[in-house]
C-alpha cells in the first residue's frame, strides 16, 4: 500500500465569487463562534435554517471519533445543499473519567439538557482530586464533490467544583482555564483566542487565507 499526493483544482466557486458555506450545526453557540472567527474570510456563511436552502436534518452521530461524526454532518449537508458545508464535532475529555464523555459529550448520562449533563459531570467528579480535562474540536469542511478538509484544536484545563460564568454554552461554566477564568466568563472573541474551536478555526482560516488551499488527494494502492 502506498500513499501518493496529487494536486487537483477546487471546482465550483470562481475566484471572484464569495464562497457560500453552510454551517452544519444545530448548536447556536457554535454558529456564533464560527461566524465571529471567520468574519474576515469573505465567505457567505449560511445557517441550516437559511430560507435559500432545502430543509436539512442533521444525521444521527453514529461514529466513534470526532472526525467520523463531523464528516457525517458536513457531508450530509454538503450533498443536500449542493454547497460546501462546515461541521464541528467536539467534546470534553476528563482524565479521572478515562477520557469520558469525549465523543459522547452531547449524550452524557443520556441527559437532554446541558444543565443536566453539567450536574451529572459534577456528581461523577465528586471527591476526585485529579480534575484535569481538555476540550477537543474537529472541524470538517466538506465540498459537494466529496472532498474533505479537516482541522483540529484542543485546550487543556480542569473541572471546577461548581459552575462559574454566564457566557458560552454546554460545559463552559465547569471548565477552568490555566489563567483562572472559566470558559463561561469569556466573550466570544476571548473564547476564540484560547479555545479548542478557536484553534481549529484559526487553522482553517490560515489554510484559506489566500483562497482555497491546493487539494491533497491520497490514493491507496
Ligand atoms: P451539532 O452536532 O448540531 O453541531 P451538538 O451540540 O450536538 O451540536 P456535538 O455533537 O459536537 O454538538 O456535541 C458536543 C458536546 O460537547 C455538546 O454537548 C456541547 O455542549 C459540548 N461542547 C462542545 N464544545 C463545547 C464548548 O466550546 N463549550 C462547552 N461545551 C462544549
Amino acid at each position: 500500500m502506498q500513499d501518493m499526493s496529487l494536486e487537483s483544482s477546487v471546482p465550483s466557486n470562481k475566484p471572484s465569487e464569495k464562497m457560500r458555506v453552510v454551517i452544519a450545526t444545530s448548536n447556536e453557540g457554535k454558529v456564533a463562534e464560527i461566524r465571529e472567527a471567520l468574519s474576515g474570510l469573505g465567505w457567505e456563511l449560511l445557517a441550516l435554517s437559511d430560507p435559500s436552502l432545502p430543509r436539512i436534518t442533521l444525521p444521527e452521530e453514529t461514529g466513534t471519533t470526532y472526525e467520523e461524526n463531523a464528516a457525517l454532518k458536513a457531508c450530509a449537508v454538503a450533498l443536500i445543499a449542493g454547497l460546501p458545508a462546515l461541521a464541528d464535532d467536539s467534546g470534553l475529555e476528563v482524565s479521572a473519567l478515562n477520557g469520558e464523555p469525549g465523543v459522547f459529550s452531547a449524550r452524557f448520562g443520556n441527559l437532554d439538557s446541558a444543565n443536566g449533563r453539567n450536574l451529572h459531570l459534577l456528581e461523577k467528579m465528586r471527591g476526585k482530586t485529579d480534575r484535569a480535562a481538555k476540550f477537543v474540536s474537529v472541524l470538517l469542511l466538506a465540498y459537494p464533490d466529496g472532498y474533505l478538509e479537516s482541522y483540529r484544536g484542543e485546550v487543556e484545563g480542569s473541572i471546577l467544583e461548581g459552575p462559574r460564568g454566564r457566557d458560552g454554552f454546554g460545559y463552559d461554566p465547569l471548565f477552568l482555564l490555566p489563567d483562572g477564568r472559566s470558559m463561561a466568563e469569556l466573550s466570544v472573541p476571548e473564547k476564540r483566542a484560547v479555545s479548542h474551536r478557536g484553534r481549529a478555526l484559526e487553522a482553517l482560516k490560515a489554510a484559506h487565507a489566500a483562497g482555497a488551499p491546493k487539494r491533497e488527494v491520497t490514493r491507496l494502492e
